[in-house]
């Protein structure tokens, strides 16, 4: 069965969706497409001869379509998970699931009161191929339990205005919900520190770097480096210590240059192409899973243990206190998968 999908939102990710579900992905095709601006909607609809639907509701009334991407701003991102509910569609959203925890509750209610899992959050490193080795290898308990977590989190420059909290929500936000992936285990506090500022950054909007540090319910120590302005590349590493061993991420690899008196392999400089394959296999398992009639991707209970999570660290960025993050009951439709 072909899934039709209507696609919410024409800016960069929006468009790489519908460009990757019309060249790469099977088994779905774009019909609709609704965004705030029409023009880009247009243009985005063109590259895959969808038509361009005026409103959000009016997509998701159509019938040619069977569930839709959210790749809108993140402040619509809450009503537009509620409006697919209550259409009975099923709906990819990018993160953050919402702005609030308290949001991605309401959420969490509306998809229980369905009685089985709709919504799938676009966390997309649980996709890469280096994650996903790491997480195989913790999981087999060759090397013991795992004690610590070492990870960085770099990007050359952030784009636009950015503040400090921002390094929590758009940032290591990523790392919040693919460590807990990675271990299975819920944190039980977070903290976060901040070491002598680098001058790329105005102290008084954005202090740059960080290091945020989380404690699971089982004890693992994680610690995360922020940098938003390290100047050389994109770099994300992660790094597990286990009783017996220790497992580090691959880098992606790359073509090892020796020139000019130097040995080195290039960085990417963003995210698109550092995850471009996890961003396509991410699709295609959640299109696999819309026909097989079970996701098993990212869910609103994980955008919800993240925004809470997130909240905890924005507390400790203004306490210099160690946090207490606070789950409610995880809801049984989540607890099954
Ligand atoms: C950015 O905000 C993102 O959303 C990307 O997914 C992430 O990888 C990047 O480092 C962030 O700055």
């Amino acid at each position: 069965m072909e899934i039709r999908i209507g696609m919410v939102g024409a800016g960069q990710i929006g468009e790489d969706h519908v460009r990757r579900i019309t060249e790469k992905i099977s088994g779905a095709r774009v019909t609709a497409v609704a965004s705030r601006s029409r023009g880009p909607a247009e243009r985005v609809a063109a590259l895959c001869g969808a038509r361009v639907e005026p409103d959000v509701q009016s997509l998701l009334r159509a019938e040619d379509v069977d569930a839709v991407i959210l790749a809108s701003p993140s402040e619509r991102h809450e009503e537009q998970v509620l409006w697919a509910l209550e259409a009975g569609k099923p709906v990819f959203c990018e993160k953050p699931l919402a702005i609030t925890a308290a949001g991605c509750r309401r959420i969490v209610q509306a998809e229980v009161a369905c009685g089985k899992r709709m919504v799938q959050v676009g966390f997309m490193r649980r996709y890469d191929r280096g994650y996903r080795q790491l997480k195989q290898a913790v999981e087999s308990g060759t090397w013991g339990k795992p004690l610590m977590i070492h990870c960085a989190h770099r990007n050359i420059a952030p784009h636009g205005h950015f503040t400090t909290e921002m390094s929590v929500t758009q940032t290591a936000i990523h790392e919040i919900d693919v460590t807990r992936w990675l271990l299975g285990e819920d944190y039980e506090t977070v903290q976060v520190r901040f070491p002598r500022q680098t001058a790329n950054a105005d102290a008084s909007v954005l202090r740059d770097p960080q290091i945020m540090m989380f404690q699971t319910r089982g004890g693992v120590c994680i610690d995360l480096e922020v940098s938003v302005n390290c100047r050389y590349g994109y770099d994300i590493q992660c790094e597990v210590v286990c009783e017996n061993g220790v497992l580090r991420m691959p880098d992606p690899s790359g073509l090892l240059v020796r020139a000019e008196a130097k040995r080195y392999t290039a960085l990417e400089t963003d995210w698109v192409l550092r995850f471009l394959d996890a961003y396509d296999l991410e699709l295609q398992e959640w299109v696999e899973d819309l026909q097989a009639g079970h996701l098993r991707g990212p869910s609103s209970w994980d955008g919800y243990a993240a925004a809470v999570t997130a909240d905890a660290l924005l507390r400790a960025q203004k306490s210099g206190q160690i946090e207490p993050v606070s789950l409610e009951t995880c809801p049984d439709i989540y607890r099954s998968l």
